[in-house]
C-alpha cells in the first residue's frame, strides 16, 4: 500500500500538533502555584512549552528521518541534487517564527500589566509628587508641567521597580506590609504596622501583600518560585512586591543574585498561615517584642520615665490606649 506524501505529512503535524499541546499542559515542571500571579505566568509558560515542544519534534524529526532517509548508500559515490535557494519556504520560515514571537510579545506584556508590573505607583523615590501623579499612569519622564505647582524634584521620576498593584487595585493600600532587608547573607523581614521584626515571611493567605525591598550592601533577588515572582533588591532603593497568596505551605525564600560567597545559604521561609493563625503569630511575636522592651526599660531605670510611659506596656495588655491612660493621670 503507498500512502501519498500529503497525507502523510498532515497526519505528521496532526500528531505533532496534539502531542504539543498535550505536553504543554502536563509538563510538570513547574512548583505548585501559590499565588493569584501564579497562574498568568504558568498560563504563558505553558503556551511557550507548548511553541517549543511543537518545534523541537519538527527540527529534530526532520532532521532524524532526512538521515535515515537520504542516508548514503554502499558504493553511491555520485553528489548530491544541486539544490538552491526557494523563496517561498524562506518567507515561510521567517514569517511563522515573526508572528509566534510578536504573539508572544503581546501575551507577555498583557499578563505583565495584569499582575501589576505597569503600576507607577510603585517606584517610591519620589514620594512628594505620588498625590499628583497618581492619574498619569506609565509617567516616567522627569519634566513638570507648565503651570503647576508641584514642588522642584530633587530625582528625575523613574520607571516602577517591580510588581505593584494590579490594575482595578491601585491606589488601594496592600493587607499587609512588609519592609524586606537583605544583606548578605540573609533576609530580614520587618512589619512596620504590626512592630514585628523576623527571619522569616510569614503571611495570611487570600489577603494582598506587599513587600518593599532594599539592600544594604550588594544586589540580591527575592525570589519565591511558588508565587513565580522574583525582583531585584538593591541598595539605596526600594523595589516592590505586590501579590495575593492562594495556597497555605511554607514555601523557600531565595536570593536569584548572586551576591557573595555565601550567597547559596542566603535562604528563608515564606509561611502561609491562614489569616485566623497569622493573627495569632502576630500576637506573639508582640508579646516577644514587648518582653524585649520591658527588659531594656527595666535597665533604663523606671524611675526616669513618665507614669504613661511606664504603664504603656501594660495598658496595651489591658486593652487601654494612650488616650485613656492620660484621662487616668489627670
Ligand atoms: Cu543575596
Amino acid at each position: 500500500m503507498n500512502i501519498p506524501n500529503t497525507i502523510l505529512t498532515l497526519l505528521a503535524g496532526i500528531v505533532l500538533t496534539l502531542v504539543s499541546l498535550w505536553y504543554g499542559q502536563n509538563h510538570n515542571l513547574l512548583p505548585v502555584a501559590a499565588s493569584e500571579e501564579a497562574a498568568h505566568v504558568d498560563s504563558l509558560f505553558n503556551v511557550m512549552l507548548t511553541i517549543s515542544i511543537g518545534l523541537v519534534i519538527l527540527v529534530q524529526g526532520v532532521l532524524i528521518i532526512s538521515a535515515i532517509k537520504y542516508r548514503r548508500r554502499r558504493g553511491d559515490n555520485t553528489d548530491g541534487p544541486p539544490i538552491h535557494g526557494n523563496i517561498p519556504l524562506e518567507i515561510l520560515w521567517t514569517a511563522i517564527p515573526a508572528v509566534i514571537v510578536l504573539g508572544i510579545s503581546v501575551y507577555s506584556f498583557e499578563i505583565y500589566n495584569e499582575m501589576g508590573g505597569l503600576d507607577p505607583m510603585a517606584a517610591h523615590e519620589h514620594s512628594v509628587n505620588v498625590a499628583h501623579n497618581h492619574n498619569m499612569k506609565g509617567a516616567a519622564i522627569a519634566a513638570t508641567l507648565p503651570g503647576s505647582e508641584e514642588p522642584a524634584q530633587t530625582e528625575p521620576r523613574q520607571i516602577a521597580l517591580g510588581i505593584g498593584a494590579s490594575p482595578g487595585k491601585e491606589g488601594r493600600t496592600a493587607d499587609v506590609l512588609v519592609n524586606v532587608t537583605g544583606l548578605q547573607f540573609a533576609w530580614i523581614f520587618n512589619y512596620p504596622d504590626l512592630g514585628i521584626t523576623s527571619g522569616e515571611l510569614h503571611l495570611p493567605a487570600g489577603k494582598e501583600s506587599q513587600l518593599n525591598m532594599t539592600a544594604t550592601d550588594v544586589i540580591h533577588a527575592m525570589w519565591i518560585p511558588e508565587l513565580r515572582l522574583k525582583q531585584d533588591v538593591i541598595p539605596g532603593r526600594t523595589t516592590e512586591l505586590r501579590f495575593t497568596i492562594s495556597k497555605i505551605g511554607d514555601y523557600p525564600v531565595l536570593c536569584a543574585e548572586l551576591c557573595g560567597g555565601y550567597h547559596g545559604a542566603m535562604k528563608s521561609q515564606l509561611i502561609v498561615q491562614s489569616p485566623e493563625e497569622f493573627d495569632s503569630w502576630v500576637k506573639s511575636q508582640q508579646e516577644i517584642a514587648r518582653a524585649e522592651t520591658m527588659e531594656t526599660a527595666v535597665a533604663i531605670n523606671p524611675a526616669d520615665m513618665s507614669e504613661g510611659q511606664y504603664l504603656a506596656p501594660y495598658a496595651h495588655e489591658m486593652g487601654m490606649n494612650s488616650e485613656m491612660l492620660s484621662q487616668l493621670h489627670n
